[in-house]
This record gives C-alpha cells, structure tokens and sequence, in this order.
C-alpha cells in the first residue's frame, strides 16, 4: 500500500457536495483502502478568474501506482461533467494528484510532486490538517503557508 495526497477543488455548481461525493467514489474504489478527508476551505481563484473555490485534500493508502490513480481521479472528474475550455477555467470539480509517496516523476501526464503546490494556501493548509509533520522538498508547511499569508483562505463549518 502506497500513501499519497489529493487535492480537491471545485468552484462551479454545488462544489462541497460535490467533492463529499468525490471522496465517497475514491473511498468505495477496490484498491483504496483508506481514505482520510482534510476540513473544506473557501478561497479566491489563484492564478484563475471565476467564482470562489471551496478546496479540501485527501490522504489515501492506495494499490494503485501513479497513473493508474490519475486515470481514477480523471474518470470522476468526468462523472461530475468536468469541461476543459482553457487553462484554469473554472471547473465543477478538479482533482490533482499531489504526493505519491517519495514518487519523483516528470512526464506529460504528470508531475509529482505537483509542481505548483508549495505556493498554494489552499493545498497546504487542509495537508496541513491532515498531517503536520509532513514537509516538502520546499519546506516545512508552516514555513510555506507563512509565505502565502497573503492568499486568504476561509475555514467552512
Ligand atoms: N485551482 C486552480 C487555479 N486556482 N484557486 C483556488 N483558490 N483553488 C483552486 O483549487 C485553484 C485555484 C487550478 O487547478
Ligand atoms: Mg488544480
Ligand atoms: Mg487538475
């Protein structure tokens, strides 16, 4: 069993339900074992136009390698009528692989760890709750949450 981290976002349609509902599809796969499913965070768009995103992560134990997992994470972003218009369009969900245990890899399909998720309050914080002690190649999460202080990000009831 492999431990890896996804990241969850979704900022068109009823986006909590709908990633509720992505968790529940990864959790019922056969070869995820385990799922644990980080507090759900409201933020602006990084980088990105459109309405506000709520943001959660999950850690799993899964069997599956890396894009095996990918091609899962696809599938369910299809089950919930994901559409690619452009780069950063919003999105009714997104779910991006970010840590696939101590996986380097860079290719086409994929990049682990996620290139861009050591900038991002919106990953960081809800890995943070999810895992304290995890630090990245970039540091430690406290470290580099402090150096996004400035994108704010809502904790949801
Ligand atoms: N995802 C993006 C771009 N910008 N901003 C927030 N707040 N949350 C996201 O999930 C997000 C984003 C591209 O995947
Ligand atoms: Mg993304
Ligand atoms: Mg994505």
């Amino acid at each position: 069993m492999k431990r890896a981290f996804i990241g969850m976002g979704a900022n068109l349609g009823p986006s909590r339900q709908t990633i509720t509902q992505a968790a529940t599809q990864l959790a019922a796969h056969p070869l995820i074992s385990a799922l644990d499913l980080s507090p759900f965070y409201q933020s602006k768009p990084v980088d990105a136009q459109g309405p506000n995103y709520v943001n959660a992560v999950a850690r799993v134990q899964t069997a599956l390698p890396p894009l095996a997992l990918l091609d899962l994470l696809q599938q369910i972003e299809q089950t919930h009528g994901r559409q690619r218009p452009y780069r950063n369009a919003p999105r009714t969900l997104d779910l991006d692989l970010l840590l696939y245990d101590g996986v380097q890899l860079n290719t086409n399909r994929l990049t682990l760890p996620h290139p861009r998720m050591h900038l991002r309050a919106f990953v960081l914080q809800p890995l943070r709750d999810l895992d304290p002690n995890l630090a990245l190649r970039q540091g430690n999460l406290t470290k580099l949450l402090e150096a996004c202080a400035d994108q704010a990000i809502e904790k949801l009831a």
